[in-house]
C-alpha cells in the first residue's frame, strides 16, 4: 500500500472560524475514487493553521512515514511549505514530494530549480484532479513518474522534464465531493468558514489574476452536486461564513437561481454569512430581488479602479465604471436597503495617486457599505503582470511572494499617502456605521470631486490628532509582504477602535459640522458621550460586554440600533 499525507495549510487573512482547504480534499477523493484496485492508498490530510512552523508540520508528516508527500502551495504558505519540504527530504531521502496550487503551476521548472527538494510539480492549475490521480496510479502500478501527464519531474541525473498534458475531463459529480462524503468534518463544535465550488474558471484575463488558470473555457459542476454540498452546509450550525470561490456564479442565471433558491430552502441559511464574487453585468432586477432575500449576503463587485489607462492595463473588457455605476443605481432603486462592497487596488499599473482620489470620489457617490481595498498587490507566477513587471515597470521586492511595492507613475510616497487614505476610510466608512451614515448623507450635496475633499479634510484633521501610524511603515516588508501587512493594519485597526481614538473621531466630526443641521447629528453627540463613558471608566469598547455596560439612561435616550451603530464593528 502507499502511503500519502497531504498538506492542507490554510490562509493567513483574518479569519475567526476554522478554515478547511478545499484542493487537498478534493484530490484525496477523486483518488481514492478512481484509483484501483481500491484500498491501493491510503491518504491523511493533515490540516495546519496559517502559523504553523515548518518544523513543527514537518514533525507531524514524519509520524505517518509516508511515501509520498503532498502540498498545495498558494502564496500565503509558499515560504513555510517549501522550508517543510526540505526538512523533510533531509529526513526521509526516500519521500517522493510532489507540489501543486497556484503559486507553483505556472513556474513549476523555476520552483524546482530554486528548491531542489521538490521531485513533481503538477503544472495544469484546472486539472489537478486528473493529474494525481494519474501520478497516483503509475506509482500503484510500479510505472516510473514519467509516464505520468501534466508534471515536471525531476530525473535521476537531476534534469528537469516536462510531460505531456493530461487528457479526459474530471468527473465532478457528486461521489467527487469532499462534503458529500464527510471528508471535510463540520460537526466538530468549531465555528466554520466554508469554501464552496460549483464551477471552474473565468471567461476573463485580468493582468493580475490566475483564477481558473490558463483556460479560459468554463466547467460547470452538475447542479445536483451543489444543492446537495448547500443542504450540508446551510443546516449546519456551525457553518458562520461561506464563500463560493466560483469567479462569477450568476454567470449562467437559471442554474444561479436554482442554486440561491435552494440555500434559501436550508435551516440556517438566515445566519450564514455568504459572500460570492460578482460580474455587475450579469446581474438583472430578478437576480437582485433573490439575492436581497439572503440577509446575510453583501454584493461585492470587483471595481479596482476608474483611471481609464489602468482599466485598460487590467484587461481591455473590463466593465466600465460608468456601466458600474449605472448597475448599482439599478440594484438601489429594485432593492433601495441593498448592501454594496466594492473591492478597489491600491498602485496599479498606469494608476497614480491622482486617479486613486478620482476613484474614491466616483465610489463614495454609490455609498458603498465596505470597501476592501487590496495592498499590496502580489506578482503572481501566471499572471500578465508577473511576466510583464519589469516592461510595465513595476517595483516589487525580490522574492516571493512578490509585493508589488511601487511604479513609475505611483511613487513609493504616493503609494503610502494612498494607504494612509485607505486606511482612514476602512475606519471611517465601515468600521463605525453612524460615521458612514453621516458621510454618505453629507456627499449627497456635493459635486464630482468635493466627496473626496471632504473624507481628505476629515483625515487630515484627524490625523492631526491620532498618531495612528506612529512608527509603523506601511508600505516596508521585511519577509513575508502579504502577512506582514496583516498584523500591521489588524493593530491599526485595534487602536482606531479604541475608545481615546473613537472619542476623537466624533468630536472631529461634530466640530466640524455642528452648524450644518444634519439629521445624523444625534449620532455624533450619542458616539461623544459613549465614548466619553468608556473613557472615564477605563472600558474596553469593542464587542457586546461594553454595549450592555452603558447605563440605563442610555437607553432610555436612544434606541439599541442606535447605540449599536455608533461602535465599531471591528473584531480581532
Ligand atoms: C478560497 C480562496 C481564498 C480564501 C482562502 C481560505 C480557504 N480556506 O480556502 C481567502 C478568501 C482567505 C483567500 C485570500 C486570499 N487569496 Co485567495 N483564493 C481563493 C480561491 C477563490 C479558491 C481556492 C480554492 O479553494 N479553489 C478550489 C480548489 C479545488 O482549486 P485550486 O485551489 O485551484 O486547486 C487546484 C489546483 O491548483 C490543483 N492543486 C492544488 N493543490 C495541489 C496539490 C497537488 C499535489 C496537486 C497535484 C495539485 C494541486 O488541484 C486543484 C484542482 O484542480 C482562489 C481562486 C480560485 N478559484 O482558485 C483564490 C486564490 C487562491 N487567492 C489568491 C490570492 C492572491 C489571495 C490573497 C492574497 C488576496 C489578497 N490580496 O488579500 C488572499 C491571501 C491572504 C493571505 N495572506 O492569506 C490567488 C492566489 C495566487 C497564488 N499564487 O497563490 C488566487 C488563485 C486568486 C487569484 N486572484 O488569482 N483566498
Ligand atoms: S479578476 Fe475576476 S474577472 Fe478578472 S480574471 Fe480574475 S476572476 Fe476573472
Amino acid at each position: 500500500m502507499i502511503k500519502i499525507c497531504m498538506i492542507a495549510m490554510s490562509s493567513d487573512a483574518p479569519i475567526r472560524e476554522k478554515q478547511t482547504l478545499l484542493a487537498p480534499y478534493t484530490l484525496r477523493r477523486y483518488v481514492e475514487n478512481n484509483v484501483v484496485p481500491k484500498g491501493a492508498v491510503e491518504i491523511n490530510v493533515i490540516d495546519v493553521p496559517f502559523d504553523a512552523e515548518p518544523q513543527e508540520i514537518a514533525y507531524s508528516v514524519l509520524k505517518y512515514h509516508p511515501d509520498l508527500l503532498a502540498l498545495s502551495v498558494y502564496l500565503w504558505n509558499y515560504l513555510e511549505l517549501m522550508q517543510c519540504a526540505k526538512i523533510l527530504k533531509r529526513e526521509m531521502n526516500e519521500l517522493i514530494i510532489v507540489a501543486g496550487g497556484p503559486m507553483v503551476s505556472f513556474n513549476a521548472q523555476e520552483v524546482m530549480k530554486e528548491h531542489p527538494y521538490i521531485d513533481v510539480i503538477s503544472y495544469d492549475d484546472t486539472r489537478g484532479e486528473i493529474i494525481f490521480r494519474h501520478l497516483i496510479q503509475c506509482l500503484v502500478d510500479g510505472k516510473s513518474i514519467e509516464e505520468a501527464k501534466g508534471i515536471v519531474y525531476r530525473s535521476n541525473d537531476n534534469k528537469l522534464i516536462e510531460t505531456k498534458e493530461a487528457e479526459g475531463s474530471i468527473q465532478h459529480s457528486p461521489q467527487s465531493s469532499p462534503f458529500i462524503n464527510n471528508d471535510i468534518v463540520l460537526n466538530d463544535e468549531k465555528g466554520h468558514y466554508v469554501t464552496i465550488e460549483t464551477m471552474r474558471g473565468c471567461p476573463f484575463g485580468c493582468g493580475y489574476c490566475v483564477w481558473g488558470g490558463k483556460r479560459s473555457k468554463m466547467e460547470y459542476f452538475p447542479v445536483e452536486r451543489a444543492l446537495k454540498e448547500i443542504e450540508i452546509i446551510y443546516n449546519n450550525p456551525n457553518v458562520k461564513h461561506v464563500l463560493f470561490v466560483d469567479s462569477n456564479m450568476l454567470l449562467k442565471r437559471k442554474r444561479a437561481i436554482q442554486i440561491l433558491e435552494h440555500i434559501k430552502k436550508q435551516k440556517y441559511y438566515k445566519n450564514i454569512f455568504t459572500r460570492m464574487s460578482l460580474d455587475v453585468r450579469s446581474i438583472n432586477e430578478e437576480l437582485t430581488r433573490i439575492l436581497a432575500t439572503l440577509p446575510r449576503f453583501s454584493f461585492d463587485f470587483g471595481l479596482q479602479t476608474v483611471t481609464p489607462d489602468a482599466l485598460e492595463c487590467i484587461d481591455k473588457h473590463r466593465v466600465s465604471a460608468n456601466r458600474v455605476k449605472e448597475k448599482v443605481e439599478l440594484m438601489k432603486k429594485w432593492v433601495p436597503n441593498i448592501k454594496i462592497g466594492i473591492d478597489l487596488m491600491i498602485g496599479l499599473p498606469r494608476d497614480t495617486l491622482d486617479g486613486f482620489k478620482k476613484t474614491l470620489d466616483f465610489c463614495f457617490s454609490l455609498e458603498p457599505y465596505r470597501f476592501f481595498m487590496a495592498y499590496p498587490i502580489c506578482l503572481l507566477p501566471g499572471t500578465r503582470f508577473y511576466e510583464e513587471k519589469d516592461k510595465l515597470k513595476l517595483h516589487y521586492s525580490p522574492s516571493h511572494p512578490q509585493a508589488l511595492l511601487a511604479t513609475d507613475d505611483f511613487p513609493k510616497q504616493d503609494m503610502q499617502e494612498a494607504v494612509r487614505l485607505a486606511t482612514w476610510i476602512q475606519v471611517l466608512t465601515y468600521y463605525y456605521p453612524a460615521i458612514s451614515d453621516f458621510f454618505y448623507f453629507a456627499c449627497r450635496q456635493k459635486l464630482d470631486g468635493e466627496r473626496f475633499e471632504l473624507m481628505e479634510r476629515w483625515t487630515n484633521l484627524i490625523d492631526s490628532k491620532v498618531n495612528l501610524f506612529g512608527d509603523t511603515k506601511m508600505t516596508e516588508f521585511r519577509k513575508n509582504p502579504v502577512k506582514e501587512w496583516y498584523i500591521k493594519k489588524g493593530n491599526l485597526l485595534e487602536y482606531a477602535s479604541s475608545a481615546q481614538v473613537a472619542y476623537i473621531l466624533y468630536s472631529t466630526i461634530y466640530e466640524l459640522h455642528k452648524n450644518d443641521n444634519s439629521i445624523f447629528e444625534k449620532n455624533m453627540i450619542l458616539g461623544l458621550k459613549v465614548f466619553s463613558y468608556y473613557q472615564e471608566h477605563s472600558m474596553n469598547p469593542i464587542g457586546k460586554v461594553a454595549l450592555s455596560s452603558l447605563p440605563k439612561n442610555f437607553y432610555e435616550e436612544y434606541t439599541e440600533d442606535e447605540i449599536m451603530k455608533v461602535h465599531s464593528v471591528f473584531r480581532r
